[in-house]
Parts: structure tokens; C-alpha cells; sequence
């Protein structure tokens, strides 16, 4: 029996923004909010600037570059030339396109607007049918500290980590800056709380679901909602899809198999959905007190996203 209640979906990037495309192969864009996260958010040449906001919008909008998977495709760079013949900041690389977003952004919030009323203005824009709520409108910053090198015990911003060192050093701390004053951002908790499925997408856990599970309230709303809440593993057979979540769940001293993401789940969701390459974990994941549901999770292989769609509906 498929779910036919409002779905609410826990996302951070690009896993989530493929979960929610696969959703909507299935159900309505009306019958979705996706809670996401906004701790990479960050302020560059005077631009607010919300890479997961972004890239759910446009890859519902069916805008997204499919070779990065952020940003808009058929972009040019001409801005990022002429910012680095003045030797500016390029190592965050915004396209032309892409820059519209970020103006507009900044110049709503300079005028008042919160994030989520600037959100809900540019997911219209692009006709997405979704709600799309911002975990938080207050000011919440993932804060990474490197643990190698010559900047080991150096705290530095998500992106900073992420794109500027190609998430290529080790990790010895993650936290939320600015988390334990952010309240959720409105609509976020009655998401949650009415929803008759919950999703918690297959988003890096550390640096994407944590931050949302940071904002106080959050955490406890999905606990209430425990039994409706699925889970699908960002990792399979003991690595990521995209990213260094695989890294960060060993360098932060979990396991970085479908086993230390069920024990990070566990208290949030009923099952942990795991590839067929894990099967042979499942009985390790029942045994962290959360049923694992095995079936393909690898979205990028056709027919697999509406079929693993079906799976957390059901
Ligand atoms: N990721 C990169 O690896 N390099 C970039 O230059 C880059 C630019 C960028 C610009 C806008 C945007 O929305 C995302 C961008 N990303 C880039 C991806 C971003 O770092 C990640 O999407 C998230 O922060 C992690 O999920």
C-alpha cells in the first residue's frame, strides 16, 4: 500500500535532491516538503549563497548540471574571469547563472525577507510544486576542524573543507555554529509531526543530516514520528555515492558501513533502506534496532530511483 499523506523528506544535497526527483516520478510535488539543510550556507562577495537550497531547486526545476551536480547547466563563467584577473576569491566557483540566484537571495534578505520567504519566492519561480523550508532561517554554520598537516586543530567552514581542500584532508570535529540559538524554521516542525511518511534522504549524515537534527526541536519532532520514518544509506558496500562521507563517518569514529549508519538512525527511523550489496549486513542493522529493507539504492541506474521511490512509500 502506497502512502497517500504528505511526505516529508530530510535532505541535505545532491543524494537528497535525487531521492526527491525519484518521488516525484511517483507522487504528486504537492503531497512533499523537504526540511533541508543550510549549514553550508555561506556569505562570499557580499552574496548569501545556499548550495542545498540550490541544488534541490534545480534539479527538481530539471536545471541542474549533471556533470557536478550543483549549479545550473548550459552555464558560463564569464563573471568568475574577470573576478580572478582582479585576483579575487575563485575557488567557489559561481556561474553566470547561477549568480542571479545568489543576487536575488541577498538583495530579499537585505530587504527583511527570512530565508524561507525568499525560498518559497524562487521555488515558485521555478514552478516546483514542493515546499521547500529551510531547517532554519537563523544563522547556522557547519564548522569543520582538520585534523593533518601543518592546519591540523584549525577550524575552518564547511566550504572551506569541502570545495576549497577538495575534502581531501582528515577531520577531526564537525559543529553547527549558531545551533543552539536557531529556532526551525516555520512550517518545519508540523512537517514533520503531519507527515504521513518521513524520508531522511541518503545525504552525507555528519555534515548534512546533523545540522538539520541540530536545530533545537527537530531531533525530537523525528523521534515522535519514529514508526512513519524511513532512512535510506548514503553508503554502500562501505563507501559514498558522492562525497567524503565515507571518510568522515571513520575519522568522527563510526563505522562507515550500512551498520554505523543504521546506529546513527536508529533512534530516528523504523527502517534503514540498504543496497542489495549490503544484504549481508541486514541482520547487523536489525540488530541496531532499526528493520533494514534491502533493494537498489544506486539512483544514477535507470528505473532504479522510482522503484527505491516505491520502497520508502510503501
Ligand atoms: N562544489 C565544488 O566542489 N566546487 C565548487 O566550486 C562548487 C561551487 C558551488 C556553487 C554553488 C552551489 O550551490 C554549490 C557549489 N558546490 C561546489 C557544491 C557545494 O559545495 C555542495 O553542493 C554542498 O555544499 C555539499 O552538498
Amino acid at each position: 500500500m502506497r502512502v497517500d499523506g504528505p511526505v516529508t523528506v530530510i535532505a541535505g544535497g545532491v543524494g537528497a535532491a535525487r531521492m526527491l526527483a525519484a518521488l516525484l516520478e511517483v507522487i504528486p510535488p504537492e503531497q512533499v516538503t523537504a526540511v533541508a539543510n543550510v549549514g553550508d550556507d555561506l556569505e562570499l562577495h557580499g552574496l548569501h549563497i545556499s548550495p542545498d537550497l540550490d541544488t534541490i531547486t534545480y534539479t527538481l526545476a530539471g536545471q541542474i548540471n549533471p556533470e557536478t551536480g550543483w549549479g545550473l547547466v548550459n552555464e558560463s563563467w564569464q563573471a568568475m574571469d574577470t573576478l580572478g584577473r582582479y585576483g579575487g576569491v575563485d575557488w567557489f566557483n559561481l556561474g553566470d547563472r547561477d549568480l542571479g540566484t545568489h543576487l536575488y537571495r541577498t538583495h530579499r534578505l537585505g530587504q527583511g525577507a527570512t530565508l524561507s520567504q525568499v525560498t518559497a519566492e524562487i521555488t515558485r519561480a521555478w514552478k516546483l510544486g514542493i515546499s521547500l523550508l529551510p531547517a532554519t532561517d537563523d544563522r547556522l554554520r557547519t564548522m569543520v576542524t582538520l585534523a593533518e598537516g601543518s592546519e591540523a586543530g584549525c577550524e575552518v567552514t564547511f566550504q572551506e573543507y569541502f570545495v576549497q581542500r577538495r575534502h581531501s584532508v582528515a577531520v577531526s570535529g564537525v559543529r553547527f555554529d549558531g545551533a543552539d540559538r536557531a529556532r526551525p524554521g516555520p512550517g518545519v516542525l508540523d512537517a514533520i509531526g503531519q507527515a504521513t511518511r518521513v524520508v531522511i534522504a541518503p545525504s552525507n549524515p555528519l555534515v548534512s543530516i546533523d545540522p538539520v537534527l541540530a536545530v533545537p526541536g527537530i531531533r525530537a519532532a523525528l523521534e515522535a514520528v519514529r514508526s512513519n520514518t524511513v532512512a535510506v544509506s548514503p553508503i554502500v558496500a562501505g563507501a559514498a555515492l558522492k562525497g567524503p562521507a565515507d571518510r568522515l563517518l571513520r575519522e568522527l569514529g563510526h563505522e562507515a558501513t550500512v551498520v554505523g549508519v543504521a546506529r546513527l538512525y536508529a533512534p530516528l527511523a523504523a527502517r534503514l533502506v540498504i543496497d542489495e550489496a549490503d544484504a549481508n549486513l541486514a541482520d547487523q542493522v536489525n540488530a541496531e534496532g532499526i528493520t533494514a529493507v534491502v533493494a537498489p539504492t544506486i539512483m544514477k541506474q535507470p528505473g532504479v530511483a522510482a522503484a527505491l521511490a516505491r520502497v520508502v512509500l510503501e
